[in-house]
Order: structure tokens, then C-alpha cells, then sequence
């Protein structure tokens, strides 16, 4: 297990937090997650076997885009 954090652009409200939620949360291996649309920030705790564009991939599909860091 490891936690990784993201740079999430576009998000705005509760409503875009929730959408990244439930896209990353589809993932197997991941384990928890947290967002703040205010600080443009997802971290998410997850196997090593995640590749990180798994989570990039999976928060574009909720609408925004995210990079490592
Ligand atoms: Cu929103």
C-alpha cells in the first residue's frame, strides 16, 4: 500500500469531488481517497500495482486532469 498525490485541475464544487471519488474508487486496488476540489488535490491510497495513469485515466473520465505531484 502507498499514497500517492495528484494535481487535479477543473474541479469546482462538491458535486466534481464526488465524480473524481467515484471514478478513482472503480479502481481495484485502490483503498481510500481523498479530494478537495478547493485545493485542486486528490491523494489516494492504493496497491503498487496501480499504474498512475489508472488514475489519471480514471479522473479524466469524471471530466478533469490530473497529473503526479
Ligand atoms: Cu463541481
Amino acid at each position: 500500500m502507498e499514497s500517492r498525490e495528484y494535481k487535479v485541475t477543473g474541479m469546482s464544487c462538491g458535486h466534481c469531488e464526488m465524480s473524481v471519488r467515484e471514478e478513482v474508487g472503480e479502481i481495484p486496488g485502490v483503498e481510500s481517497i481523498e479530494v478537495s476540489a478547493k485545493e485542486g488535490r486528490l491523494v489516494v491510497s492504493c496497491s503498487e500495482s496501480v499504474a498512475d495513469n489508472t488514475v489519471i485515466a480514471a479522473v479524466e473520465e469524471a471530466g478533469y486532469s490530473a497529473t503526479r505531484g
